[in-house]
């Protein structure tokens, strides 16, 4: 589910963020297809929830689908991602309920081990692998002094010979999925790429890669993406089911539906037919009527029950020209909108004026100022603040545990 739902407005019918019910549009299409299928085993990636204590109205959500499997007899393993964690405890607490109901063929994944699950179709081998925190595997004398690359590398020494124990331990003649919420060290994440390099570990694609899996599922990275295209195994981020936020405007959003038997994968990308995201930027800073130019901007696009962003460049002297409750009109067929008008001055002067020589700025005012004028980089704003005020505070203990973005 992400990072909340911000593009989403009340549904005066059922007193629901819209948001909340497009995430359970799209779920409840993956288990209508996983019913109608019938698939032998639903596997879920981790990050059901935005954070570890979800309010009830969200988990009953959230449990109303997943008792359809349930109620239709197929199994199913809940991994626990960093969202489903406390920043400080030993995780699983959001989807631990099912487990502590006994939810017949539930599996809430909170630790490495090796589940062998009996389906209609014969048994497989499910190795679970929830989201490590350095608390999980390291203590804090271990750590003491060292870098963060220092860090994850002594987590990886520590996983590998803890998973190779899994692998060793595994029935040769049937099938087998590692399902793991992590971060590979390969993984495309766009605009995301360079807060995760200051945030919790990544692992390197060879210790996933392994001739003893059939397959690979990951959860954690938005992004649908294959990290082994020769498939031998496939290593895949299904990526979310939803659109979380602007940077995932381009993507596709789905799930996977996978074919195995021991030594055999088939496996399909099933897109979801998503609510769109849309930036419309323009610049009407050179034109005649910069209202018209607007209007004639948003006519391009389908706006319709999308989630719209309007950028425009203008010049302060042209700002009277503009009637925002036209715009306000044009733009009421989207789900939701923002407009924000980006000043330019014909005047030539530093961009960021705050930033120039002579100015001091305390580093968190010069990334602010920096910030404020990249749109691109305005939904990762606060996890952008956070992640440059831990490593300003020093407080390298915290880092694996904070919940990313993610
Ligand atoms: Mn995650």
């Amino acid at each position: 589910m992400g990072s909340g739902f911000s593009h989403g407005r009340l549904n005066p019918k059922t007193g629901l963020n819209t948001r909340l019910e497009d995430f359970m549009g799209s779920l409840s299409l993956c288990i209508d297809r996983a019913i109608a299928n019938p698939v032998d085993l639903v596997l879920f990636g981790g990050d059901a929830f935005p954070d570890a204590t979800p309010p009830p109205f969200v988990h009953e959500a959230f449990a109303s689908q997943f008792r359809r499997l349930a109620d239709a007899n197929i199994p199913t393993v809940l991994l626990v991602g960093n969202h489903d964690q406390h920043s400080h405890g030993n995780g699983g607490v959001s989807l631990s309920i099912y487990r502590t109901l006994a939810v017949p063929g539930f599996i809430v994944g909170d630790r490495l081990t090796t589940h062998r699950i009996t389906t209609r179709n014969g048994d497989i081998q499910v190795i679970t692998l929830p989201w490590l925190t350095r608390a999980t595997l390291l203590t804090r004398p271990e750590t003491e002094g060292l870098s963060l690359s220092g860090v994850n590398e002594l987590l990886i020494n520590r996983l590998e010979p803890v998973l190779e124990g899994e692998i060793r331990q595994l029935d040769t003649s049937v099938p087998t999925v590692l399902l793991a919420h992590l971060m590979a060290d390969r993984a495309s994440l766009g605009a995301e790429r360079f807060l995760a390099v200051g945030k919790g570990f990544t692992v390197p694609l060879s210790l996933l890669n392994r001739p003893q899996f059939e397959y690979v599922a990951l959860g954690h990275v938005h992004k649908h993406q294959n990290l082994n295209p020769s498939n031998d195994p496939p290593i895949v981020y299904p990526g979310s089911i939803d659109r979380v936020d602007f940077s995932e405007e381009k993507e596709d959003k789905g799930y996977v539906l996978i074919e195995v038997a021991k030594g055999e994968v088939k496996w399909e990308f099933c897109p979801l037919p998503v609510r769109p995201f849309r930036s419309i930027e323009v610049d009407v800073s050179e034109a005649e009527n910069p209202q018209k130019e607007l209007l004639k901007a948003l006519k391009k696009y389908d706006i319709q029950e999308a989630v719209i962003r309007l950028v425009y460049k203008i010049r302060s002297e042209q700002l009277e020209l503009i009637n925002t409750n036209q715009l306000d009109e044009a733009l009421k067929p989207a789900h939701s909108y923002s407009i924000r008008a980006e000043l330019i001055s014909q005047l030539t002067r530093p961009r960021l004026p705050e930033l120039g020589v002579g100015n001091q700025l305390d580093p968190m005012e010069a990334l602010k100022a920096y910030i404020d004028n990249k749109t691109d980089l305005r939904d990762i704003v606060a996890d952008m603040l956070e992640a440059a005020q831990l490593l300003l505070n020093q407080q390298p203990e915290i880092w694996t545990e904070e919940e990313t973005s993610i």
